[in-house]
């Protein structure tokens, strides 16, 4: 999409316009973003959840722990908020571990 601005405008004698257009450009569109969401269940160990939060999401031991009972307590939580593909590849991470771990953790992401 172009975007422009007309900053003076008039008539000519033969009923043309004449408005001055500046600033014409490719308007930037912003990319979407995605929250990763973590999701509770009954089996998955809480120090695993921790570890995941502080392996692939950059938390502290601290921050992680908190967000964890978030989920345990809430059933849900956002843990980061992402580009399309950053997001993808933090959710395979999870559900990767997990898996290889046999825990039934879950994680999604959603258009923010
Ligand atoms: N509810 C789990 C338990 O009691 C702990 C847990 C927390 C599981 C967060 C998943 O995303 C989760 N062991």
């Amino acid at each position: 999409m172009l975007t422009s601005k007309i900053i003076a405008s008039g008539n000519s004698e033969d009923g043309s316009d004449t408005g001055v257009v500046v600033g014409v450009r490719p308007k930037t569109q912003k990319p979407p973003l995605y929250k990763v969401l973590v999701l509770n269940d009954d089996y998955t160990p809480m120090e695993f959840v921790v570890h995941v939060l502080e392996r692939f999401f950059n938390m502290t031991h601290a921050e992680a722990f908190e967000i964890m009972l978030t989920v345990h307590k809430k059933g849900l939580a956002v843990v980061g908020v992402f580009s399309h593909e950053i997001a993808e590849t933090k959710v395979s991470q999870v559900m990767d571990l997990a898996r290889r771990h046999q825990h039934p953790l879950q994680c999604t992401m959603e258009k923010e």
